[in-house]
């Protein structure tokens, strides 16, 4: 209508005789007429969605573009251009007055160059700053439906997905591989608005209050004069904390297990830790733990191959992410929920819910699987998607709602304040990979790094002047549900409940549901961080809660550090193991895991190409190593023993005995012949590297196999007809008993175990 115009007009020309002109026809205005637009009541002409809001660009494993608009690689056209457009001619030399003269300071596609390139870095994220990512589907089984309203989690609906694992404690450059807990943190973007599961590989936390995280991570991260040790927890700040701080036990003893050092992101839980609260169509609510089950299993390496690998191959779980997508064998995981009834007292078999630091065994209450997440896009720039993704706990779509687990409550603030420095402002959710792929209607404005060119006059409700945009959804719409549980009356306290004091239980429950060999993990752990440390009281603290935890485990850590072992302080608990926890036994695929093969370039290449491919089609990863690069007969060789290493190998194929290369190092025997000793007589020497390699595959407890001339191999290295060592007539015969071993992971008989 007439006046509505005239407000619009006058609100754009709000300055000078134009808009005077147009006062008098303000609606309201003193001495205008009365005004004839109707207060809206209903939704009409909404904004549309803002343009920016499409999927960040991706592309497929090949590097196929999907859908990404013409210009989405950030570059436009053929030429070299200034940031403003302007074509260049060099930019290889900066303007000088001649040759040899100084730099003049007009050059400003120097200055420009130079001063983008000063600003490169944003702050690393104060904890889990390393990581990787990758993008997938997510699909929904429907067998949620019941229990929660969530669209996304409805029978058979897909949605995107992007998934950030991390390491906790190092740096953005330190190693994959350290002994620390690993994030999980899964961005669904649905579409009634983005659910962020921001979750560990472990199900419990050090803390039960978010105002502790400062401490524990302050105790954890390196020591502030000297900056040592990167990405560890061996060492003494981080043990004074836990040892004083008795909460962190469980925690720590999840860290001290093989759950701390994983083999591959692909081979991890995922946990939710916390307790969440779901809501349904009909209103109702059950509170439920989340769980993300790998299809490869859970699987670790030793200690030794983490330690050798974080030298060797800093990025081995940033590498096997990567090759196992580009390669096609997709990461998969079921995500699961355990269903709890939401009781006044929110526990569960007397286990306090809210409580971070304690979980609910499966054997009470079982994972039930709700989707099926896939991975299969690699990131197209570190930068734009991995480091800038942004994920908040108060992500959240109707359905799922948070709970009062003290910690969570303080991570709901803590996630959004973060990104302000670390991606310098409010408008993060505006870069490509943080932005949500339902039609965002907000009325926030302006701020660092506003990429939005808003349209409209009134970015504030109630309003008339933008036709009422934009409405609140009704219930039947989609709209968020804050759950209206009822908040119980209590004094304003700093204290926990009774309950939270339990800090040994589970600490025990979980060493003894650990098989022997998993036992003998922890407890050459423990050893060997408290060992780093230098206070002797820190030592002896932390035996007395290993006391509290399991007598036979602190009897063998104080054994490894010469202490006396303490009593128990506390009575032990009565548990009854989760057999679930452990990760010995069960069959796994071998998708996307490794196999070398070492070949002889002077030995029978027949079969080597059979083998490879026979690997290949079993979904995993062929590696050719020999001698030399290039190629062995018409094969491509993939590691030479000089890049080759046995840690990044899941099992070892031997197809023949390279002998030492002519100028290597002597074999002991000819060093023994040199003193004048008398050599052994024995097959011809094979290369000491191979050798090596065999030898770290055997104390890794690898399966290796051997035919032909590489039994010899086999036999130098002493392992012959040891667990888990195959012999075989042929190629294919090795293979096939290989694969077999390495469903269980490893060969398991061959790691000591001293404790039943
Ligand atoms: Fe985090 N955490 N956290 N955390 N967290 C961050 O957020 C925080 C906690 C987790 O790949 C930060 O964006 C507090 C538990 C993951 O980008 C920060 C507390 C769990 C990631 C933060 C916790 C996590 C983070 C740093 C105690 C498992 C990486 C950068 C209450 C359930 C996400 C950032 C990514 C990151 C705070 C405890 C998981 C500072 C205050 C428990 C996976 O906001």
């Amino acid at each position: 209508s007439k006046p509505a115009e005239a407000v619009k007009n006058a609100v754009k020309t709000a300055s000078g005789k134009i808009a005077d002109a147009l006062t008098p026809e303000v609606p309201g205005a003193p001495g205008s007429a009365p005004p004839t637009v109707e207060e809206p009541t209903t939704p009409h002409d909404p904004l549309p969605p803002k343009p920016e809001q499409g999927a960040p660009r991706t592309r497929t494993p090949t590097g196929a573009e999907t859908g990404a608009p013409a210009t989405a690689n950030g570059q436009q056209g053929a030429y070299l251009t200034t940031a403003q457009g302007a074509r260049l001619r060099d930019t290889d030399h900066s303007l000088k007055a001649g040759p040899r003269g100084p730099v003049l300071l007009q050059d400003h596609h120097l200055r420009e160059k130079i001063t983008h390139f000063d600003h490169e870095r944003i702050p690393e994220r104060v904890v889990h700053a390393r990581g990787a990512g990758a993008h997938g589907v997510f699909t929904a089984y429907g067998t949620a439906e019941a229990v929660t309203r969530a669209g996304f989690l409805k029978k058979g609906r897909e949605t995107d997905v992007f998934v950030r694992f991390s390491t906790v404690l190092g740096s953005r450059g330190s190693a994959d591989t350290v002994r620390d807990t690993r994030g999980f943190a899964t961005k669904f973007y649905t579409d009634e608005g983005t659910f962020d599961l921001v979750g560990n590989n472990m199900p419990v936390f050090f803390i039960q209050d978010a105002i502790k995280f400062p401490d524990i991570i302050h105790a954890a991260k390196p020591h502030p004069d000297r900056e040592i040790p990167q990405a560890q927890s061996a060492h003494d700040t981080f043990w004074d904390f836990v040892s004083l701080h008795t909460e962190a036990q469980h925690h720590t003893i999840w860290n001290m297990s093989d759950r701390g050092i994983p083999r591959s992101y692909r081979t991890m839980e995922g946990f939710g830790v916390h307790t969440f609260r779901l809501v349904n169509e009909a209103g109702e609510t059950v509170l439920v733990k989340f769980h993300w089950k790998p299809k490869l299993g859970v699987h670790s390496l030793t200690w030794e191959e983490a330690q050798m690998l974080s030298g060797m191959d800093p990025d081995f779980h940033r590498r096997d992410l990567y090759d196992a997508i580009e390669a096609g064998a997709y990461p998969e995981w079921e995500l699961g929920i355990q269903v709890l009834p939401d009781t006044p007292e929110e526990t569960f078999a007397d286990i306090d819910l809210l409580d971070p630091t304690k979980i609910v065994p499966e054997e009470l209450a079982e994972v039930q699987p709700i989707g099926k997440l896939v991975l299969n896009r690699t990131p197209t720039n570190f930068f734009a998607e991995t480091e800038q993704v942004a994920f908040h706990l108060g992500h959240l779509p109707p359905g799922i709602d948070v709970t009062n687990d003290p910690l969570l409550q303080g991570r709901l603030f803590s996630y959004v304040d973060t990104q302000l420095t670390r991606l310098g402002g409010p408008n993060f959710s505006q870069i490509p990979i943080n932005r949500p792929h339902a039609a965002v209607n907000d009325m926030l404005r302006d701020g660092f790094h506003q990429q939005a060119v808003h349209a409209g006059v009134a970015p504030y409700r109630p309003n008339s002047l933008d036709g009422g945009n934009p409405f609140p959804a009704g219930d039947d719409e989609h709209a968020f549900l804050d759950v209206p549980v009822t908040v119980a009356q209590a004094p304003k306290v700093r204290a926990n409940p009774a309950s939270f004091d339990d800090h040994y239980s589970q600490a025990r429950l979980f060493w003894l549901s650990m098989s022997p060999v998993e036992k003998e993990h922890i407890i050459r752990a423990y050893t060997f961080e408290l060992g780093k440390c230098y206070h002797q009281a820190i030592k002896e603290r932390q035996l007395q809660s290993l006391a509290n935890i399991d007598p036979v485990l602190c009897a063998e850590v104080a054994t490894g550090l010469g202490l006396p072992a303490p009593q128990p302080t506390e009575p032990l608990a009565d548990v009854t193991p989760s057999p679930a926890l452990s990760q010995v036994g069960g069959e796994w695929p071998s998708d996307g895991r490794t196999v070398g093969i070492v070949v002889d370039p002077d030995g029978d290449l027949d079969s080597i190409d059979e083998v490879r491919r026979a690997v290949f089609e079993a979904g995993m990863v062929p590696l050719l190593i020999a001698p030399h690069g290039g190629l062995v007969g018409d094969l491509p060789v993939q590691r030479t023993f000089a890049t080759g290493r046995s840690v990044e190998f899941d099992a070892v194929l031997l197809a023949g005995a390279p002998a030492p290369a002519p100028d290597a190092v002597p074999a002991p025997d000819a060093k023994a012949a040199k003193a004048g000793k008398a050599a052994k007589a024995g097959p011809a020497a094979v290369d000491p590297r191979v050798l090596l390699l065999v030898e770290e595959c055997w104390r890794h407890a690898k399966a290796i196999g051997a035919w032909g001339a590489g039994v010899t191999v086999l036999e130098q290295a002493g392992v012959a007809g040891t667990p888990g060592i195959v012999t075989a007539g042929s190629g294919a015969e090795a293979l096939t008993a290989v694969r077999q071993l390495m469903a269980a992971h490893r060969v398991w008989e061959r790691f000591p175990a001293s404790v039943a």
